[in-house]
């Protein structure tokens, strides 16, 4: 079974004016296009055709580059659609906001600990929102593709929510302002996904 690019539930134009048609375009239809046919090509004739994607990344060699970067960024893509959308933002409800209340003290401090981790990675990469096993949230930040599910990558547990910040993900519109990108991806974030995926990870 290949993989295959995940259509987005909301159209290029729709997280405007946080995140511009141009670049949700080419991020999401030659980007994410890109890491799918990459990861498909790596994987081409072994057994990691028969796996899932989140089987495949915790069982890959670290070494094999080809399925670490592009078996990443298959992923990595995956989610971050997911728990963004149109109309979204705020402050989560229910269990996981008791959660990040109850882990940073309150859903500012969270905020604030989250965008930091993702200004402060230098270069290429994702900050994230995990959940480990122990029920316990942690954030931390990866580079390049990685993300935590992989092995030894240090930085635990399941990712529930993560952001972009490769240039690539919004540059046309920022710039070199990172900050300035980060600030607006509080406004997109879909928390009840988010909530759904935290859901899942934890039963
Ligand atoms: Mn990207």
């Amino acid at each position: 079974m290949a993989f295959k690019l995940p259509d987005l539930n909301y159209g290029y134009s729709d997280l405007e004016p946080f995140i511009d048609s141009k670049t949700m375009e080419i991020h999401h239809s030659k980007h994410h296009q890109g890491y799918t046919n990459n990861l498909n090509n790596a994987i081409e004739g072994t057994n990691f055709q028969e796996m899932g994607i989140i089987d495949l990344l915790k069982s890959m060699d670290m070494n094999n580059a080809a399925i670490r970067n592009n078996g990443g960024g298959f992923y990595n893509h995956s989610l971050f659609w997911s728990i963004i959308g149109p109309n979204k933002g705020g402050t989560p409800n229910g269990e996981i906001s008791d959660k990040i209340n109850s882990y940073f003290g309150s859903f500012d401090s969270f905020k604030e600990l989250f965008s930091k981790a993702a200004a402060s990675r230098f270069g290429s990469g994702w900050a994230w929102l995990c959940v480990k096993k122990d029920g316990s949230l942690e954030i931390c930040s990866t580079a390049n593709q990685d993300n935590p599910l992989m092995p030894s990558i240090g930085c635990g547990g399941i990712p529930i929510l993560g952001i972009d910040v490769w240039e690539h993900a919004y540059y046309l519109n920022y710039q070199n302002r990172r900050p300035e990108y980060i600030s607006a991806f509080f406004n997109i974030i879909d928390w009840e996904s988010v909530s759904e995926i935290y859901k899942k990870a934890t039963s």
